[in-house]
C-alpha cells in the first residue's frame, strides 16, 4: 500500500536524526508540520508525498495537540449535528467549525474498534477480532499482542506527552496489557471496560497510572460520575503538558452512552415525556433533519422499521410511558457527554492551546438492540441509578441508527457508520470549517492522521517484536478537501458478520453462514436494493478478495467450530 511505505520512508530523516540531536529532531519534525499546515495546496497534489512535508519554514504554530474522544454504543444519528433532538451544542460548535465525515467507520464492537483505533490495524491483527477472552487463535489472543504499537507508543518518542482516560478495554488481566504499559504517560482509567456511571462494577477496577485505586474493595466516593471523571482526570494531566511544554495526545474513552444507561436524575428529568412521540416519528424527524442540513443525500430513504418492531401506534399507554421513561434516561447520558466534552473546550481554551488541537470524536459502535425490543428497565432503585439496570433495546436502537439498517455486532451500514467531528482551528482552512467530507474512513486512518501530523514514527520492529503495517491512510488531505490516498478497500469482520468496501461497491453479509449481499453505497448507502444477483461476476471477485485479505489478517479461521457463530452474532 502506497501510504505505508510513504509513511516508513519520510518518517526516517526525523528517527536518525533523533538519535543525535533532541532539538534538530523537533525542528525537523515541526518543519514536517509546517508544512501540512502551510495550507500548501500544490504539495497536497502532489499524490506520493504527505501534506506534512512539502514547502519548508513557513509560520505557523508547530505539530498540534490530538484529542481523540471515543464514545461507547452511540448511533449515528445521536447527536444535533448529526440529526439528534438530544441537546449537544458543544459538539456542534466543533462540527460548524470543523468538519464532518459522513463515511466514517468503525468495528461495529467495543473491543475490536479500540484494538483498531490505538494501533492502526484491523482488530484481529492487533489480536482482537474479538473480546478479550484468549481463543487460541492469533487474531482471537483477547488483549492487544506485541506485534502491534499503540497511538501512545508512536507519538512518545516523538515527544508527544500521552495521556489516556476512560474505557480502556483491550487487555486487563495483566497489568503489562493496561495503558500504561502501552505507551501512555498518564492514565486514569477501567482496564477492564466500562459498563458503569456512579460505582465501578463489580470485578472491575480503576487504575491511576498503573496502580489500583478503587474496586469492589475500594469504592468511588459519593458523587463519582464516569463522564465527569475522566474528562476531569484528562484537563488535569494537560495541565502537566502545557507545563512541561510538550504538545499532547488525549486518548479520553467514554463509556457513554452504553447499559447499564444511568445518568443524575434531574438530567434525565429534562428529556422525560419528550419520546411519547414514538420510535416511528423520531426516525422521520431525525432524517428530516439529515436531509436539510446536507448530512444525507436525497437519493437515500430512510430504512424501513425493522421486522420485530410494534409500530408506535400498535403500543399502549403504559409501554409508551415505559419506553419514553427508558429513552429519556439514553438521551441524558449522551447530553451530559456533551457538556464533559464543552467543559474540556473550554479548558484547553483557557489554556491557550484550543487553536492548534486538533479534536477527533467518534462513536465505537452503531446503537446497540441487545435486549430486545422493549429494552429493559429492571433494578431495586430508581430508573437510571446506579441500582437499576436499563438498555435502550432494539425499538429505539434502530431510530439511533437513522436512516441505516441494523444494529452494533453487524457490519452493514448501522452497526459500523458513525459520525468523525474533526476540529482544529489553525489547521482546517476557514473556507472548509462546517463542510461535510464524504470520502470514506475507517479507524485504522487515525494513527496513520496521528504519525503525520506529528512527524512520529511507525516503527517496523518495537520492543524486539516486527510490527505489521498499518493499514490505513492519513486523513490530513481530506481536512483540506483533498484527495485521500487510499488504494486498498476496506474490511470488516465480526462474529461471522462480513463486509469489503471497495469505492462505492460493498459486498456484505450477517453471519457465517449468511449470503452475500450486494450494494452500490452511492445510489443506496441504506442498502436496501441488494443486487447481488445482477453482479455475480463482481460478488465472486470480492468475495474471494475479503476470503484472501481474512486469512492474511487473522479474520480467518473462525474461533468457533463450524459456521454458526454465538447467537447474538447472528439474530438480532
Ligand atoms: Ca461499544
Amino acid at each position: 500500500m502506497r501510504s505505508r511505505a510513504r509513511t516508513a520512508a519520510h518518517a526516517s530523516p526525523a528517527a536518525s536524526a533523533a538519535g543525535s540531536n533532541e532539538d534538530e529532531r523537533i525542528a525537523m519534525n515541526r518543519r514536517s508540520f509546517l508544512k501540512a499546515a502551510g495550507l500548501g495546496a500544490a504539495a497536497l497534489l502532489t499524490g506520493c508525498r504527505s501534506a506534512a512535508r512539502a514547502a519548508a519554514g513557513a509560520p505557523g504554530p508547530g505539530r498540534p495537540n490530538i484529542v481523540v474522544i471515543l464514545v461507547d454504543d452511540m448511533g449515528f444519528s445521536d447527536i444535533g449535528c448529526y440529526g439528534s433532538e438530544i441537546a449537544t451544542p458543544n459538539l456542534d460548535r466543533l462540527a460548524t467549525r470543523g468538519i464532518r465525515f459522513t463515511q466514517f467507520y468503525n468495528t461495529g464492537r467495543c473491543c475490536p474498534t479500540r484494538a483498531s483505533l490505538l494501533t492502526g490495524l484491523y482488530p484481529h491483527q492487533a489480536g482482537i477480532g474479538h473480546m478479550t477472552a484468549d481463543k487460541g487463535l492469533p487474531g482471537y489472543v483477547g488483549h492487544l499482542h506485541e506485534r502491534c504499537v499503540t497511538l501512545g507508543e508512536v507519538l512518545r518518542p516523538a515527544g508527544y506527552f500521552t495521556i489516556m482516560c476512560g474505557k480502556w478495554h483491550v487487555g486487563a488481566k495483566d497489568p503489562a496489557w493496561w495503558p500504561s504499559r502501552r505507551g501512555f504517560d498518564r492514565t486514569y482509567a477501567c482496564p477492564e471496560g466500562g459498563g458503569f456511571y456512579f460505582q465501578v462494577k463489580k470485578g472491575r477496577s480503576i487504575v491511576r497510572n498503573g496502580k489500583v485505586i478503587h474496586d469492589d474493595a475500594h469504592p468511588l466516593p459519593e458523587g463519582w460520575y464516569s463522564t465527569d471523571a475522566w474528562t476531569d482526570e484528562a484537563i488535569g494531566y494537560i495541565d502537566e503538558a502545557v507545563r512541561a511544554d510538550k504538545p499532547f495526545l488525549v486518548y479520553l474513552a467514554h463509556n457513554a452512552p452504553h447499559f447499564p444507561l444511568q445518568a443524575p436524575p434531574e438530567d434525565i428529568q429534562r428529556y422525560r415525556r419528550k419520546y411519547l412521540a414514538g420510535w416511528d416519528t423520531l426516525r422521520e424527524r431525525r432524517y428530516g433533519r439529515q436531509l436539510a442540513s446536507g448530512l444525507i443525500a436525497k437519493r437515500w430513504p430512510l430504512s424501513p422499521r425493522d421486522d420485530g418492531i410494534t409500530p408506535w401506534a400498535n403500543v399502549d399507554a403504559e409501554r409508551r410511558d415505559r419506553m419514553d421513561h427508558i429513552m429519556a434516561i439514553y438521551a441524558a447520558t449522551v447530553d451530559r457527554m456533551d457538556r464533559s466534552i464543552g467543559r474540556l473546550v473550554k479548558a484547553l481554551g483557557q489554556r491557550g492551546v484550543l487553536e492548534n488541537t486538533l479534536i477527533l470524536f467518534l462513536s465505537d459502535n452503531g446503537g446497540n438492540a441487545e435486549s430486545g425490543p422493549w429494552g429493559r428497565a429492571q433494578g431495586k432503585g430508581a430508573l437510571g441509578s446506579a441500582a437499576s439496570s436499563v438498555f435502550c433495546g432494539k425499538s429505539w436502537a434502530n431510530a439511533e441508527n437513522t436512516p441505516f439498517r441494523y444494529y452494533k455486532h453487524f457490519v452493514h451500514e448501522g452497526g459500523i457508520s458513525t459520525p468523525l467531528i474533526a476540529h482544529w482551528p489553525a489547521g482546517i482552512p476557514a473556507d472548509r470549517r462546517g463542510a461535510f467530507e464524504p470520502q470514506p474512513g475507517h479507524l485504522i486512518d487515525i494513527m496513520a492522521t496521528c504519525a503525520d501530523l506529528a512527524g512520529a514514527t511507525y516503527p517496523k520492529t518495537f520492543n524486539g517484536h516486527a510490527i505489521t503495517p498499518m493499514q490505513g491512510v492519513s486523513l490530513v488531505p481530506a481536512l483540506r478537501g483533498q484527495a485521500l490516498g487510499r488504494t486498498e478497500p476496506l474490511y470488516w469482520e465480526h462474529e461471522g458478520n462480513r463486509a469489503i468496501r471497495d469505492g462505492n461497491w460493498k459486498l456484505v453479509a450477517r453471519g457465517p453462514a449468511g449470503d452475500w449481499e450486494l450494494y452500490d453505497l452511492d445510489a443506496d448507502r441504506s442498502e436496501l436494493h441488494n443486487l447481488a444477483a445482477e453482479h455475480p461476476d463482481r460478488v465472486k471477485a470480492m468475495a474471494d478478495q475479503w476470503e484472501t485479505f481474512a486469512r492474511k489478517a487473522h479474520m480467518l479461521p473462525w474461533p468457533w467450530k463450524g459456521k454458526t457463530s454465538r447467537k447474538k452474532g447472528t439474530n438480532p
